[in-house]
């Protein structure tokens, strides 16, 4: 089989970049080694920056999104019973919508399918060859039987645990990394959410998370050991710890119900350097992770593909290597500063077990200051909007 890109991995990243480049006349066939509904079962993000909400209008994806997507003008913080708003909307001029990952997934399949467009699901042995020539090419097997892709590129979009960052050299990867000391654990319920905004919280007894998916389906989180298991909490007790976590008022006002999903996220920092090897491009969390702390994950993917469709548009269309030759670069450049905005966020919310007075003197004053200082909010709200591709 021939095609012009290869794409692994039919996360969004994978479906996104398929569908952007089918829009532009180019060809382009993506590997999953899942089923479609093992993809779709992942619960993961809520919370897409307009960068990404821009891109799926320019795939042609947008209409349910904004139809069944909710406009956040702000979010909520807490910290004890202090509960103060950041104004996204009035302190950039821009939202965000709250609309589920699994969602978007969904809809970029749909666009996938209705053009004809090609997924092998369920592939195994996937192999790169030839990354570092002119002419790569993709090797795998669906049910046993050996299949083989020629192309002029490969799309590493098969995330953290994928093939392809693992297809560059170690000589030539430079690997970045934070683990953090606990975990989330996260319970979708069909109950109407506590409040209309997010809500994120610093308490004592760690970090928790109100979000939603619609008015009545409702996504929570809360900070738990590195040793928990889903198993290891009933739903009483997720709702009574959650309820520790939170301003009483909004304690008071939480619609419990049973869990609907119930799994625990670890967290980690990670960045591989360089996202491009010849003719392989890495993205999404194939090349970066974030803890979901800033809901960072899924935008940065997004980035990624803006600029790796560009460059395969500018290359295909103009025949200029511009803008693959500074993928990598271009990519890295606004990476960076999710993360360290994900990391900030994180630092300021969790409770962390080698934390000494002092630090927990210093977390209150970060909030304290991010609550009484306009600066402070602008920071926060620009990053969290999502800063310019
Ligand atoms: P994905 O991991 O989504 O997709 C990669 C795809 O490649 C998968 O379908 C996989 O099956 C496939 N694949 C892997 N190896 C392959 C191979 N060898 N051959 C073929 N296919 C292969 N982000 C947020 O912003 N907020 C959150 O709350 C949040 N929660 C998360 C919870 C969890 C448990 C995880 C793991 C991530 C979470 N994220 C969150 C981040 C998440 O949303 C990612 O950023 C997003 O899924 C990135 O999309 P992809 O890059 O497409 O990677
Ligand atoms: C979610 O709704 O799953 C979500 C929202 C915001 C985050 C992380 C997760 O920062």
């Amino acid at each position: 089989m021939k095609t012009q890109v290869a794409i692994i991995g039919a996360g969004p990243s994978g479906l996104l970049l398929s569908q952007l480049l089918h829009r532009r006349g180019i060809d382009s066939v993506v590997l999953e080694r899942k089923t479609k509904d093992y993809v779709l079962g992942r619960i993961r993000a809520g919370v897409l920056e307009r960068g990404l909400v821009a891109l799926m209008e320019e795939a042609g994806c947008a209409d349910r999104m904004h139809a069944e997507g909710h406009v956040h003008d702000g979010t909520m913080v807490s910290f004890g019973d202090t509960m103060f708003r950041v104004d996204f909307a009035g302190l950039t001029g821009t939202p965000v919508i709250v609309y589920g990952q699994t969602e978007l997934t969904r809809d970029l399949y749909a666009a996938r399918e209705k053009a004809g467009g090609k997924i092998e699901y369920q592939v195994e042995d996937v192999t790169i060859h030839g990354a570092d020539t002119d002419a790569p090419a993709v090797s795998y097997t669906v049910d046993g039987a050996a299949r083989r892709i020629e192309c002029d590129f490969v799309a590493g979009c098969d995330g953290f645990h994928g093939v392809s960052r693992k297809t560059i050299p170690e000589t030539v990867r430079r690997e970045y990394e934070k683990v953090y000391p606990f975990g989330w654990l996260g319970v979708l319920s069909e109950t109407p959410p506590v409040h209309h905004e997010l809500i994120y919280a610093n308490s004592p007894r760690g970090f928790a998370l109100c979000s939603m998916r619609n008015e009545n389906l409702s996504r929570y989180y809360i900070q738990c050991p590195l040793t928990d298991a889903p198993g290891d909490w009933s739903d009483d007790d997720f709702w009574a710890e959650l309820k520790r976590r939170i301003p009483a008022d909004m304690a008071d006002k939480l619609v419990t119900g049973p869990s609907i999903e119930k799994s625990i996220a670890p967290l980690r920092s990670f960045v591989t350097e360089p996202m491009r090897w010849g003719r392989l491009f890495l993205c999404g969390d194939a090349a970066h992770i974030v803890p979901p702390t800033g809901a960072k994950g899924l935008n940065t993917a997004a980035s990624d593909i803006h600029y790796l469709y560009n460059g395969l548009r500018a290359f295909y269309e103009d025949g200029s290597a511009q803008g693959i030759d500074s993928y990598s670069e271009k990519a890295l450049k606004r990476i960076w500063k999710a993360e360290r905005f994900s990391w900030w966020f994180s630092s300021l919310l969790h409770r962390y077990p080698e934390q000494t007075a002092f630090d927990l003197k210093m977390q209150i004053a970060e909030l304290e200051f991010l609550r009484d200082n306009s600066a402070a909010q602008q920071a926060m709200a620009e990053n969290y909007v999502g800063l310019p591709y």
